[in-house]
């Protein structure tokens, strides 16, 4: 084991998904002495999951030691049955859609293949536009000739800020301690003389014990302690439509619909009626030279810029142009809307899209629990028991494998997300900022 129920451990970025789950993990464990540190309060205004609503459902890729490495299904099980995200899963069902695309139409129907060999009946092929709009009404007026795609009953969205704030709320009554602003904003390490990890000094000077340090900074991870590469922090856009309560009553309950080259969109948020939109693209870069702690000099990596502390920033023509184009393909009558409340959010991507989740070999004391790669927020409620795992040595030794410190390993199995490079935000049109 990497602690015990008495070590004084740290989250950093335990206002955010994968720190936050941690924290909930090692404290129903019976870890008594923990704190997370973050920039903001939980949930964290900066935090990827910061956010209405993200894609969830137990259609897993990774059922035999894909992205996951098997764990997927778990994680809907338990936005369904733990107390402290049952209020957030909605289980509309959702839809995993492609256009022209074979090769992924392909694969699609392979998973579909798969899941029905399982025994698994929440599954339907959708094999064309008819299909699909038997299952999705609200795209009656949809130009999606050609479209087909995946059905999957048990999933849809989960309300992502609020179950942050969930989890806040429970760690609270569990005991977790916490600091926020200033004195939780990671600095630097501290270590012993023989290089060891002994703490956090944060921005304001504070220097925080600690026995364990655990790093789940998210897009900031990669800048904070040098990870040799193998995190690159790109960032995401959403946008929303404000609709009339009438225009939201006739979306709800819809599943959550998603296609590889036009974007995704949900069932319109039931308090407020925004409907909220994203775009799917290979995510834009933001290089700028920086020295993470460790780092022998300045290295060039790309560092996420907060929307929550930029928020006048402006987003890249190109993104609102394809987010108008997903609502003319699917709600034609809502083309032309004001794109509201736009926003970029950051995640960073392992070559492989598995997670890095592992002890830091220069740097003992210190877990990584990091790499998310772009779709960990369904994993909320349960990537913190992997971690836990690792902490207290129980990890089984085909996730150590798939999780490791693996600096130049690349992408062997062809997990990772592939496609063409992202484009640097420098090169882009329509970001205006400061
Ligand atoms: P975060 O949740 O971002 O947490 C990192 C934390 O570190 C933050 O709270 C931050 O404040 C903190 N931090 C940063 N710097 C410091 C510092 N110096 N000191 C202390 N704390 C610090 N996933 C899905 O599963 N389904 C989806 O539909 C989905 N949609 C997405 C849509 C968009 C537009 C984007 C951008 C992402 C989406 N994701 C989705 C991905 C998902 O949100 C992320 O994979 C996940 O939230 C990342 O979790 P994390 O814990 O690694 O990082
Ligand atoms: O089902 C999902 O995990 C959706 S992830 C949503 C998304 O916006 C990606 O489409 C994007 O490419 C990036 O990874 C951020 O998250």
């Amino acid at each position: 084991p990497l602690a015990s129920k008495s070590s004084k451990i740290l989250i950093v970025g335990g206002g955010g998904t994968m720190g936050s789950s941690t924290a909930l993990h090692l404290a129903r464990r019976g870890f008594e002495d923990i704190r997370i540190l973050d920039v903001y309060p939980i949930p964290s205004k900066n935090s990827a999951g910061y956010d209405l609503n993200k894609i969830a459902g137990a259609d897993s890729i990774g059922l035999f030691g894909g992205v996951f490495g098997g764990v997927r299904d778990v994680a809907w099980d338990a936005w369904t049955s733990d107390p402290v995200f049952i209020p957030y899963a909605h289980n509309v069902g959702k839809m995993d859609l492609t256009s022209g695309d074979t090769a992924r139409a392909k694969a699609l129907r392979q998973k579909y293949e798969t899941f029905v060999s399982l025994g698994r009946t929440e599954f339907e092929w959708l094999a064309n536009e008819d299909d699909i709009k038997r299952k999705a009404p609200h795209l009656k007026d949809a130009d999606i000739a050609g479209w087909r795609g995946l059905y999957c009953a048990s999933g849809g969205w989960v309300a992502a800020a609020d179950a942050l704030n969930s989890v806040g709320t429970e760690l609270e009554k569990l005991g977790v301690k916490s600091a926020f602003g200033p004195s939780g904003t990671f600095s630097s390490l501290l270590l012993k003389e023989d290089g060891s990890v002994r703490g956090v000094k944060t921005v304001d000077g504070t220097e925080w014990d600690a026995d364990l340090v655990v790093l789940a900074a998210g897009a900031w991870s990669p800048v904070l302690v040098d990870l040799e590469g193998q995190c690159t922090s790109k960032c995401w856009v959403y946008a929303h439509i404000q609709l009339t309560p009438e225009e939201a009553e006739a979306m709800k309950g819809v599943p959550t619909m998603y296609n590889n080259e036009y974007g995704f969109f949900f069932e319109p948020r039931p308090d407020s009626h925004l409907l909220k939109l994203c775009n799917e693209f290979p995510g834009y870069t933001n290089y700028t030279t920086v020295q993470p702690f460790g780092a022998a000099k300045p290295i060039k990596l790309s560092v996420p810029r907060s929307h929550a502390q930029n928020p006048t920033d402006t987003m890249p023509t190109e993104v609102l142009d394809e987010i108008k184009r997903l609502v003319k393909k699917c709600l034609p009558h809502l083309e032309g809307r004001e794109l509201i409340n736009q926003a970029m959010c950051w995640c960073t991507d392992t070559d492989d899209a598995n997670w890095l989740l592992c002890e830091h070999p220069r740097f003992k004391g210190l877990v990584l629990a990091t790499g998310d790669s772009g779709h960990s927020f369904k994993m909320l409620p349960v990537v913190g028991n992997e971690v836990a795992d690792l902490i207290e040595g129980k990890m089984p030794e085909k996730k150590r494998q798939l999780w490791r410190y693996r600096p130049g390993a690349g992408d062997p199995n062809g997990t990772g997300r592939g496609g063409p490079e992202p484009k640097d935000l420098a090169d882009v049109d329509g970001w205006r900022h400061d």
